[in-house]
């Protein structure tokens, strides 16, 4: 199967390299056919160069149309949009553009859970992965949480794990997830969308030949227009996966099978318990034995960069939310807050066109010192009478640290991408608990 839908290509040009190009230019050269691999990333310097093989031509710094034209197939890196003039000539031309989650479609032949939503992805990927695990099954996580899909490969696996976002569902058409779940939608990366109706249609492709599409019913947008095989959870209503109260204690429950207490969950917040009852449908969604993962299901400690403790001092919490790069995820961390004292909450970045003042009202209710940072950290000047303008993280942590007083928080949930002044949120997370360490 997978070697007939290379019988007619001969010549593949990959666009971006960074480490989906590169586990790209792997998985080509792992095919039994022999193919011309050429790889074009417009940046002068682009991320990966040194790994690529001598036998893969590289054009970087511009676009090479005339090597796109005379490809058989056009693979892009999630961070190209479709829209891009080069892409939309290939399209033009009728050459195929697919993206790394198609070449993996292709391959693939274990099942596959998939998740995509505007927020807590990357927590229900390894809270999933983590769960599978612990039940005796070798499993593959990958995907927009850092490690390239293709990558996944190359090594066998009962079952793979994928976060897919909406950049690599555009260009993804023949995955058949055993399960798929959308998580929840919120407005985010309204710089790359004309709008939420595009940003929802790129998610909402997950469910295209899912299985099960597992869909959030205290969110309608994450249904599918024309429901099929949907299966819901809620934090609020009764469905299949939902919260009941038995003997005055909340579990989470399957049906009317209660798995868990919430209470027995060790990661906190409102938001991980929607989270965990997604685990929980994924899993079993898939006809796997939950019962046998639920010690792993309450044991699970989360990843770093998201609303993690990293430094506890006098009575001070400073907590590393980096990867709130959006509106909505600096709300669940807020909705989540256990606070005594004052939140000196530090906001700004890249804020890719989105509207903030969804947080005022939030703000509004909270002993809050509003700390604003970076390139479009002006934006949140006017939502809190607190508000102060700082150039960078380091400026506001120095001029915090001689006033906080126990009880208090240092919470960066930037609600923004991070790439004007770190390469990453991981690096921007690192940079915060490095000042926290030095500085609590
Ligand atoms: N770029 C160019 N010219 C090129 C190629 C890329 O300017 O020719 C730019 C893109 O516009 C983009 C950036 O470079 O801004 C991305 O390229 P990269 O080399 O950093 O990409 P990878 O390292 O391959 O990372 C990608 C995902 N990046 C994006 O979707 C932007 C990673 O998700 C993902 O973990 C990785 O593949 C493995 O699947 C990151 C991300 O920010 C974490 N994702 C977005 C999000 O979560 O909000 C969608
Ligand atoms: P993603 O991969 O979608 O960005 P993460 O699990 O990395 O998701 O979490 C990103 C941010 O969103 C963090 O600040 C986290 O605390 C918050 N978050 C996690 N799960 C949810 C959820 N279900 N709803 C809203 N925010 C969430």
């Amino acid at each position: 199967m997978t070697m007939v839908r290379w019988q007619n290509i001969e010549k593949v040009v990959v666009v971006g390299l960074g480490i989906t190009g590169l586990s790209v230019v792997k998985h080509l050269l792992s095919l039994p056919k022999s193919l011309d691999i050429r790889v074009i990333d417009t940046r002068d310097c682009p991320p990966g160069r040194d790994e690529l093989p001598n036998s893969v031509q590289l054009h970087s710094g511009s676009w090479n149309v005339d090597w796109l034209l005379e490809a058989d197939l056009v693979v892009t890196n999630p961070g190209i949009a479709l829209a891009t003039p080069e892409i939309q000539q290939v399209l033009h031309a009728n050459i195929p553009v697919v993206g790394d989650i198609e070449l993996f479609a292709w391959q693939v032949s274990k099942p596959v859970i998939a998740i995509t939503g505007s927020n807590g992805k990357s927590t229900v990927t390894d809270w999933t992965g983590s769960v599978a695990k612990a039940m005796g099954l070798t499993v593959g996580v990958g995907g927009n949480i850092g490690v390239p899909a293709l990558d996944l490969l190359k090594q066998d696996a009962d079952l793979y794990v994928l976060e897919l976002s909406s950049f690599q569902l555009e260009t993804t058409s023949s995955l058949k997830p055993k399960a798929a779940a959308f998580l929840n939608l919120s407005e985010d990366h309204m710089d790359r969308y004309q709008g939420m109706t595009d940003y929802r249609e790129a998610k909402l492709r997950i469910f295209d030949q899912a299985e099960s599409c597992i869909v959030n019913a205290d969110d309608k947008a994450t249904y599918p227009d024309t429901p099929k095989n949907v299966v819901e959870f809620s934090l609020s209503k009764a469905c299949r996966y939902h919260l009941m109260v038995a003997d005055d204690v909340e579990w989470l429950a399957v049906d009317e099978q209660p798995i868990c207490a919430t209470s027995d969950l060790s990661l906190v917040g409102r938001h991980n318990v929607a989270n965990a009852l997604v685990v929980l449908a994924l899993l079993n969604e898939s006809s796997f034995d939950i019962v046998q993962g639920v010690e792993a299901l309450k044991s699970y400690n989360g990843l770093t960069h998201r609303c993690q403790v990293v430094a506890d001092n006098q009575g001070v919490k400073w907590v590393n939310d980096s990867k709130a790069t959006n509106v909505a995820s600096t709300l669940a961390a807020l909705a989540g807050l256990e606070l005594s004292g004052k939140l000196y909450l530090l906001v700004g970045g890249v804020g890719k066109g989105a509207d903030f003042s969804e947080l005022a009202p939030v703000l509004a209710n909270l002993n809050v010192q509003l700390c604003c940072f970076g390139e479009d950290g002006h934006e949140f000047m006017p939502l809190h009478t607190s508000a102060q303008s700082f150039e960078t993280m380091a400026d506001i942590v120095r001029w915090v640290a001689p006033q906080v007083e126990s009880g208090d928080m240092v919470l960066l949930s930037p609600a923004c991408a991070s790439f004007d002044q770190f390469n990453n949120f991981m690096a921007r997370g690192d940079a915060f608990t490095e000042l926290a360490n030095n500085y609590a």
